[in-house]
């Protein structure tokens, strides 16, 4: 009888404040996915479940998390309060929601955080750049991880040189 390979415990954390920043944080999660990288993804929200944000967070590196990818919109205070609450290296991801003025509301939250407390802001809806960033940051340390990521660069020059080929014909 086959037995189901056991599933690895994750190392990358997705957290977002809500379910509708989920159209932008998958792309986080098919990166991660695409690099062999184990994760967990889920809601926490720093106004609305200001506990469950405190309990996710001081727990994280117990669990064996390393990376924590979190986005919101608006008044984005998530990632910046979960970096104030572990050493965790926190990626932040501004979310441009509904109710936004372009993004800015975000971006300024997340970005302009106070020295000592740092949140690696990535691009406005950049939640693949955040996906990549934590993979990086794990191929430090971890030659499997390294080597999908050079992998995943000649993916992406492959197929711009596609392109060329195609606009030089
Ligand atoms: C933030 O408010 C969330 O991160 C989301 O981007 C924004 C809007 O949330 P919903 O009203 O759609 O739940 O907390």
């Amino acid at each position: 009888m086959s037995q189901t390979p056991e599933k690895a415990a994750p190392v990358v954390g997705i957290i977002m404040g809500s379910q509708s920043d989920l159209k932008v944080m998958s792309a986080a999660a098919d990166v991660l996915e695409q690099l062999r990288i184990p994760y967990e993804l889920t809601i926490v929200s720093a106004h609305r479940t200001p506990h469950r944000m405190m309990e996710y967070a001081e727990a994280a590196r117990k669990r064996g998390l390393k990376v924590i990818i979190a986005g919101a919109g608006g008044a984005a205070h998530l990632p910046g309060m979960v970096a104030a609450l572990t050493t965790l290296p926190v990626i932040g991801v501004p979310v441009k929601s509904s109710n936004s003025i372009d993004g800015w509301d975000s971006i300024l939250s997340i970005l302009q955080m106070p020295s000592g407390v740092p949140v690696a802001t990535v691009a406005l809806n950049g939640a693949a750049n955040a996906g990549i960033l934590a993979a990086q940051i794990l191929g430090t340390t971890n030659a499997v991880v390294a080597d999908n990521l050079e992998k995943h660069r000649a993916i992406q020059k492959d197929k711009v040189m596609r392109s060329v080929e195609q606009l030089n014909r």
